[in-house]
């Protein structure tokens, strides 16, 4: 009888440990996908520059509340973290006089517009690339990014873009 609960107590722990490692692999799997995450910026049709994670990160990490809707569901708040679109256009160097608006495009054809002037405004049009301090899973995986295109102050989610992949302003 004892003999018989040691050796389940051992198969536990074997089953535990091979789960463990397998994780373990899918983790480092997954922050090479997004290590490899690719955002663009266009003019005219034209890339003029392009930039993966740790290149996005660089114009910082910094932490947002906003109310993700999900179709058919309550509104719940989360805690985000991304940087200002606008920022990433001023790196690239973009032309911001006599444009109107800012078109983001994903990797699912789906296409956002949002207007100059609220893309300028403090605090509030954002590329996220975690929510609750875990990356953004992709589209293969089931989740909403590795961008996503979020617009704080907007009370429900349906005019931010999942798996952005572009931007470029008209
Ligand atoms: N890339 C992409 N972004 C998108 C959509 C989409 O189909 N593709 N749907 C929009 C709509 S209609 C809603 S309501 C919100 C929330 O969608 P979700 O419930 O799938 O998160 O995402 C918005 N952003
Ligand atoms: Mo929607």
């Amino acid at each position: 009888m004892k003999l018989k609960l040691t050796g389940v107590i051992i198969l536990l722990i074997v089953i535990i440990a091979v789960l463990a490692y397998i994780n373990k692999d899918t983790l480092v799997e997954k922050q090479q996908l997004n290590n490899d995450a690719i955002f663009v910026v266009l003019d005219k049709g034209n890339e003029i520059a392009s930039y993966n994670m740790d290149q996005i990160i660089t114009f910082g990490e910094n932490k947002f509340k906003a109310n993700l809707k999900a179709d058919g569901k309550e509104s719940v708040e989360y805690e985000y973290t991304g940087v200002l679109l606008k920022a990433i256009l001023e790196d690239a160097g973009v032309e911001f006089d006599g444009k109107e608006t800012a078109i983001i495009s994903a990797i699912d054809g789906y296409v956002v517009a949002v207007s100059i002037e609220k893309l300028m405004e403090d605090d509030n049009v954002y590329l996220a690339f975690k929510r609750e301090g875990d990356w953004l899973a992709t589209r293969e995986e089931g989740g909403r990014g590795p961008y996503q295109m979020i617009i704080r102050k907007d009370k429900f989610s349906q005019y931010w873009c999942k798996y952005a992949y572009s931007v470029e302003l008209n």
